[in-house]
């Protein structure tokens, strides 16, 4: 796959070959011969990096530049995705083969860095990646985790967390900015000055520490841009070290100070879309947001000193945009301030309406347990200055609001940034937007109806709607090699730039050999999915089964119990009735808990504890299997998105900001099997009903029941013990207890949460609707029209296509 108008990176593969052997050479002065795979894949991973850091580019430009701060990037592996965009991936594989390893066993050495949780932090790589691709000026603000997110293994069915030393091998792709580290302060006393009329303040004392960059070229595809992503990373400011205890040998104290600073970046919290309570949270929300906003500033008022003179800040906004992902950067609004009032001598009104011009925020959830807060006592004690701007700014907003409207006192106690005793970081980050965005018509729709219903309310004009993308050649180019050579064959390799040609394959849906080549293509992804899991858990799966599949992190309101309770149903029902014969489905499941979340780490245990009693028995194991893929990673995830059957998208609706995982299957020609929630709703109107297939209560229907209050779930046990009773029972009677023991706690919660997340509610519905998609599968002219229909109707959800989005709306730049 080359595309046009590439710069030369490899005139041919002798050439290529001679500068891989080059590369070796000089790092590790030894032959290529001499060299292990990993450290072959390091040279090559070197090469390219240094080709993507000196790429040739359109240069320096005017055009704004956006900054999107975001505490998680998960990247994941960069070199099969940078040859792809550079245009070399044949030239590189054929070199490869000729020297004696094949590409993919290097590419397979890459360490997989573990920079974000699941969905918030793909969405940002996958962002960065269609800024370069679409030419757009877009620079990554992010934290440069020492330890990623734990590595997941299974031992007794239960997740176990292991450190994730990801740059134990070094990180060939970034590199260090000594000269471009900043300081930032921390604690202290704030201290007022005064000379005649004017008065400043000034924050004394504390700890400071310094931030130092570390840069990653994010190279676009065409290699006609390539952007950055600054990571950074905490060190002690060298005028801090604690030179007396250092003096009088006291190593423990001076080091310990040491360690302190360091820890800001040591790890990522593994908390996805729930509580962030740590102090330590907080330190690397506000190192990252000032570190990042202290380099923008410079590099602005070097460039544009000159030309606005004294209205050098007034114009920032025309030139920055700030986009904070998430309420992880709110602080960037009021640290803005800070800067300019403090630094800049800008008067406070000014530089309010500078931050609210240059910043930007989108909303990921709706969970109220996910909506970050911080006790304002330690707020204030860690951040001194910038809460003193939190308060002034809180001031002003409860005085403009108008006191006299019925409802008053309701709007006040939503809308504040300042309740109970709590900073609340959505309400500061909307406050200093210009741009309120959810990720999908649905999720955007109920930000508006209720999450933030007041500020819709006193505000329309702020909010809009940014449904998700997805790299899609990352997702389909790089993951699905067989498929996406067969897409190029049949109608070129435009799709790879502008993912709309994808509904060229309209014209091949029922054509005979076409399906027959994608069904190749299934069948070679489905091989090499299972070889995977079989070296990882032992578990043996026959490709000739559906794969039904599972993926994305472990939460209730997924309910991946929903999908164990319809397991379960199957294994009960050929046990009872022999003429039962479900279509026979590999149920492949993936994704981390996190390690507080005692509810969604027995859920885990629970598919290990299913999975032993299916797989080992022989009446059942030909119809079902059960595999648990540990350490679900961007690297694992293209294995399977490639080898699925259907794809399950089984939130209760009203949950799901958007999804992902969702586009990326779709893309790949599965099947979605799901609620009318988050992005499945865009997935249905674009493929329509007979290429999906959705369940389940819809958003209204699961407001009213809450609303109501007349349900019961126990009455639904109560009155089926054949088939649902059965399932609960069985989570404490022994069946599934061999390997660790029963499910008391499952069923306590089901029965004390009166079945929050609606397993009980949704069950029967669900099963029909798997049962009847299942079914369908036999009928392989018509699944594979389906599967190709749903590759040629996802182009919309390539990133490029949100990005364009945020650029024109929010941004407010050509792309
Ligand atoms: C939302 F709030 C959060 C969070 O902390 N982490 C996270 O990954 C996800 N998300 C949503 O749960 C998904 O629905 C959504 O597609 C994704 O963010 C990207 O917007």
């Amino acid at each position: 796959m080359n595309t046009d108008n590439k710069p030369q990176v490899f005139k041919d593969a002798t050439d290529f070959k001679t500068q891989f052997c080059e590369e070796c050479e000089s790092i590790f002065s030894k032959t290529y011969d001499e060299l292990n795979d990993f450290e072959r894949y390091y040279a090559l991973a070197s090469l390219i990096a240094g080709k993507a850091r000196n790429a040739k580019v359109d240069g320096e430009n005017d055009e704004k530049q956006v900054y999107y701060f975001s505490l998680e990037f998960l990247i994941g592996p960069l070199l099969d995705n940078y040859l792809l965009n550079f245009g070399v991936r044949d030239i590189v594989k054929a070199g490869c083969e000729q020297l004696g390893t094949p590409l993919e066993e290097l590419v397979a050495c890459e360490a997989d860095p573990g920079l974000g949780n699941g969905g918030l932090g793909r969405l940002a790589a996958c962002f960065m990646d269609s800024m370069a691709a679409l030419g757009i000026n877009g620079n990554g603000n992010g934290m440069r985790y020492r330890y990623g997110l734990f590595r997941q293994e299974i031992e007794g069915g239960r997740q176990v967390e292991m450190v994730d030393n990801w740059l134990e091998h070094g990180f060939p792709w970034e590199t260090r900015k000594n000269e471009s580290a900043v300081v930032v302060q921390f604690g202290g006393q704030v201290v007022r000055h005064q000379d005649g009329e004017r008065f400043w303040f000034t924050q004394e004392g504390g700890e400071k520490v310094k931030a130092v960059p570390y840069d990653v070229p994010i190279l676009g595809y065409g290699a006609k841009k390539v952007n950055t992503l600054r990571l950074w990373s905490a060190e002690p400011a060298t005028e801090d070290f604690d030179l007396d205890a250092f003096n009088s040998g006291d190593y423990a104290k001076a080091m310990k100070f040491r360690s302190d600073v360091e820890a800001i970046s040591q790890i990522l919290y593994p908390n996805d879309a729930g509580e962030h309570g740590r102090v330590l949270r907080l330190k690397q929300e506000y190192l990252f947001v000032s570190a990042g906003l202290q380099t923008i500033l410079r590099t602005y008022e070097k460039k544009f000193g000159k030309r606005y003179g004294e209205k050098l800040w007034e114009h920032l906004g025309d030139h920055v945009s700030v986009h904070t992902n998430d309420t992880h950067p709110a602080m960037c609004g009021p640290e803005l301030m800070r800067i300019l009032v403090d630094e800049k001598r800008v008067d406070f009104d000014t530089a309010f309406n500078v931050a609210r011009k240059t910043i930007s925020y989108t909303n990921h959830t709706v969970m109220p347990e996910a909506l970050e807060k911080w006790p304002i006592e330690v707020f204030r004690h860690l951040l001194p200055r910038l809460y003193m701007f939190i308060e002034e700014i809180d001031r002003r907003y409860r005085d403009t609001l108008p006191h006299d409207v019925e409802g008053w006192a309701n709007v006040l106690s939503k809308t504040a940034i300042l309740w109970d005793g709590q900073v609340r970081m959505a309400n500061l980050s909307v406050i200093f937007a210009h741009s309120v965005n959810g990720v999908s018509e649905l999720h955007t729709g109920i930000l508006k109806a209720s999450t933030l219903h007041e500020f819709y309310e006193l505000r329309p004009d702020l909010f809009n709607n940014k449904t998700n993308g997805i790299s899609h050649r990352r997702f389909l180019g790089n993951a699905n090699p067989k498929y996406a050579k067969l897409i190029c064959d049949a109608i070129g390799e435009g799709w790879l730039a502008d993912a709309n040609q994808l509904s060229q394959l309209e014209k091949y849906e029922d054509d005979p050999s076409f399906q027959e080549e994608f069904e190749k293509a299934r069948r070679w992804s489905k091989e090499r999915l299972a070889k995977y899991i079989f070296e990882a858990t032992g578990t043996q799966l026959d490709t000739s089964m559906v794969f039904d599949v599972q993926v994305k992190r472990f939460h209730a309101y997924k309910r991946q119990l929903l999908n164990v309770f319809k397991i379960l149903d199957l294994y009960n029902r050929i046990l009872s009735d022999s003429s039962f014969s479900p279509r026979p489905t590999a149920f492949i499941f993936s994704g981390k808990a996190a390690q507080s979340y005692t509810f969604a780490k027995e859920v885990i245990r629970l598919i290990n504890s299913v999975a032993e009693v299916v797989n080992g028995d022989p009446r059942v194991n030909d119809k079902i299997r059960v595999a648990f893929v540990p350490n679900f990673a961007v690297s694992s995830a293209q294995l399977i998105y490639p080898a699925t059957d259907i794809s399950e998208q089984i939130s209760w609706a009203g949950s799901e900001a958007s999804g992902t995982s969702n586009m990326k299957l779709m893309m790949n020609g599965a099947i979605t099997l799901g609620t009318y929630d988050g992005a499945n709703v865009e997935i249905c109107d674009l493929v329509g009903q007979d290429n999906i297939k959705i369940f389940g209560l819809r958003t209204e229907e699961v407001d009213a029941l809450r609303a109501a209050g007349n349900y019961w779930a126990w009455d639904l046990y109560n009155n089926d013990r054949i088939r649902l009773g059965r399932i609960i029972d069985e989570l404490t009677d022994g069946t599934l207890a061999h390997l660790s023991g029963n499910f008391e706690s499952i069923r306590d919660e089901l029965s004390i949460s009166n079945d929050h997340d609606l397993v009980l509610k949704d069950f029967y519905s669900y099963v029909d609707a798997w049962d009847e998609l299942a079914q369908a599968y036999g009928d392989r002219r018509a699944w594979n029209k389906a599967a190709i229909h749903n590759t040629a109707r996802s182009g919309y959800f390539s990133s490029d296509r949100t990005i364009r989005e945020y650029a024109r709306d929010i941004w407010h730049i050509d792309a």
